[in-house]
């Protein structure tokens, strides 16, 4: 048998073991390459924080890159449990973590392991915020603490700060009143206004997608989870239901704060404009030297950082502001960033970002290093496949740039071109029980499409019904695009409030050869956006719209640094809605959309006017053939 016994009987300690667990267990710390410390780091008000700091064994005279989050510091700091600091610290981290850098993550006021209250994108001390503090001061405090010698002698006392999205938007606020020893600072799309283009809304129509992440964040303090509703497909569950708040009801929603100042806060009032940070920024304009990155696809914060930088520019400070746009999805530009969707990039476009742009700024002023000799924007080129470097940006604009903006009508039967032709109409019916979906159904928010979404290809819109499409003819000669495009529709509807979506797509030629023979004729969207008719003349006060009469809907589209390639056709489609990723417009002027019952979903009959007066377009920032670009050396 195989269970003969020995004869040697069993050693005590073997047969009765007190418990296999021991009262203490610390595994050795020797074989770590680094030193981990969790501290909390007092405020004003005698709240603490919670902070970790994480740096390789032995550093001294080392500068400080400091991240503030509401999404787990500790987590933030541990990608992996390691011995070693390149893996235990986050991807985005390596090149800080090979240069030497102290890095340090913190759990912002009221979330994880943090004291006091937790307000989402806290706003700053005043009207909308009564307490002494905010992400202004607690930054400042944070800074204060972490470069004094006894708290962490291993500093050099030099601190920058860098994150992306939320973590950006506590980037952005140290900027408002920076500590001294702030001295460079790396938002990475951060969140700048919730209500024009950033996470909530988009010129007035909210963002469903964005619905869960208010249950998830502020339902409790620590990790916790989208509410389950029990039906995959979001576009099903949405349209079930009249206005948000009936879903944000049977999620119980009406138990969160954050909610009920969504609902009380539809329009542009005070509350958002009081909050924009590029309004606030434009108002106390820092001398910090800041890099502002953001995605040419990001699909939650598209707005932020360029008018952020926009509004700096103003104030002549485009000397120590840099703008990144590559092309990139939400914080892509802390992942690897070689392709997005279908769509294969010249190397890890990410990285060099972040090796390239970001190191040499922040040693630059972090550790006596080189001059970094950023181009004021570095944007890539997402139909050349590289990089442009400039010394100017947007090469085209409204006013005051090299180039203006160059209209690109709508015509008859389905057209697309730089003539106005005849004046003439089309119409389609805009049905609130069947909305335009953002991507094919089933559509579930967690399916893995989030990301990509804005480079889906579009023909599955194309050819609806309810969707107009207008199609240049094909390109001879190549048609560049550098700046913000505008659109510029004339329409009429039968309703008395209405959405438009306006997207600028690049219609690759009928075949391309290669791994993938879908590419051929591609729809690819270059630039989109959505504009709720109701706030047509005032963001702050919405007005019904007179049925049956021509209005002008006119709006700025995301920014692009584009190249059409000959063989290739410009296309722009309009539709109605954008569903689930946006609610939808019951299409009766109602006071407040959030409240819309179902009865209140209408059809509306939408009529877009061509040529003559009301010559609908999309004002393109064409850079004329053969003008020289302002290529940074
Ligand atoms: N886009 C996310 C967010 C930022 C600010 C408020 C709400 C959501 C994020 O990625 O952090």
């Amino acid at each position: 048998s195989a269970f003969v016994l020995s004869g040697q009987g069993v050693a005590a300690q073997d047969s009765f073991p007190p418990s296999d667990i021991p009262a203490k267990f610390t595994p050795p710390e020797d074989a770590r390459d680094y030193v981990k410390r969790e501290v909390m780091i007092p405020m004003r008000d005698g709240k603490k924080l919670y902070t970790v700091i994480v740096f390789p064994k032995g550093t001294t005279n080392a500068p400080i890159v400091l991240t503030r989050t509401p999404y787990d510091a500790k987590s933030r700091a541990n990608r992996m449990d390691s011995p070693h600091i390149l893996s235990t610290l986050p991807l985005a981290d390596e090149a800080f973590v090979k240069a030497g850098y102290i890095r340090v993550y913190q759990d912002i006021r009221g979330k994880y392991g943090s004291e006091g209250d937790y307000i989402v994108t806290r706003p700053v001390r005043g009207e909308l915020n009564k307490t002494e503090t905010d992400h202004v001061t607690d930054a400042y405090d944070t800074i204060d603490w972490l470069v004094n010698k006894a708290n962490l002698p291993e500093s050099n006392g030099k601190v920058g700060m860098i994150g992306s999205s939320y973590e950006g938007f506590t980037v952005v606020m140290a900027l408002l009143n920076p500590h001294p020893a702030l001295k460079v600072a790396a938002p990475e799309s951060p969140m700048i206004d919730g209500w024009m283009g950033d996470d909530w809304f988009h010129y007035g129509a909210f963002r469903l997608a964005n619905i869960g992440w208010i249950g998830s964040q502020t339902g409790y303090k620590g990790k916790g989870d989208d509410p389950a509703t029990g039906i995959y497909d979001n576009y099903e569950e949405f349209r079930r239901l009249g206005g948000a708040n009936e879903w944000a009801k049977n999620s119980g929603f009406d138990q969160l704060p954050a909610w009920q100042k969504m609902v009380r806060h539809t329009a542009y009032d005070e509350f958002w404009q009081g909050q924009a940070l590029d309004k606030l920024l434009a108002a106390n304009p820092s001398n910090v030297p800041t890099i502002w990155e953001q995605g040419l696809w990001d699909q939650e914060d598209m707005y932020g950082a360029i008018t952020a930088w926009e509004a700096l520019k103003a104030k002549g400070k485009t000397g120590n502001n840099f703008l990144v746009m590559g092309p990139w999805r939400h914080s892509q530009v802390n992942r690897e960033g070689r392709e997005l969707g279908p769509f294969k990039w010249n190397g890890d476009t990410a990285q060099q970002f972040r090796e390239d742009m970001v190191l040499p700024l922040f040693n630059q002023y972090l550790k006596d290093g080189p001059a970094a000799n950023l181009p004021q924007a570095a944007i890539y080129n997402t139909g050349e496949n590289h990089w442009d470097k400039l010394t100017q940006w947007p090469l085209a604009c409204e006013t005051g740039c090299a180039s203006p903006l160059k209209p690109i009508y709508l015509q008859a039967g389905g057209g697309l071109g730089f003539d106005k032709g005849g004046a003439g109409e089309d119409s389609y019916v805009s049905d609130p029980d069947k909305p335009v979906p953002h991507l094919p159904r089933p559509v579930n928010f967690n399916d893995g499409r989030w990301g990509d979404w804005l480079v889906s290809d579009q023909r599955h819109a194309d050819g609806r019904p309810d969707v107009m499409t207008y199609t240049s003819p094909v390109l001879t000669s190549a048609v560049r695009v550098s700046g913000a495009p505008i659109a510029d529709l004339y329409a009429k509807t039968t309703g008395t409030d209405g959405d438009f979506v306006v997207k600028v797509i690049d219609v690759f030629p009928d075949e391309v050869a290669g791994a993938d023979p879908k590419m051929g004729g591609y729809q690819l969207p270059i630039s989109l956006d959505i504009f709720r008719g109701r706030y047509r003349d005032s963001f702050a006060k919405p007005t019904a719209i007179p049925a049956g009469k021509v209005q002008r809907y006119k709006f700025r589209l995301p920014t692009v640094n584009h190249v059409f390639q000959p063989g290739h056709r410009i296309m722009v489609q309009v539709q109605s809605s954008l569903f689930p990723l946006y609610d939808r417009n019951p299409q009766k002027f109602v006071p407040n959309i959030f409240l819309a019952k179902k009865a209140d979903y209408q059809k509306a009959t939408v009529t877009l006017e061509r040529g003559g007066a009301n010559a609908s377009a999309v004002w393109l920032p064409v850079v004329p053939e053969g003008t020289a670009l302002p290529k940074a050396p």
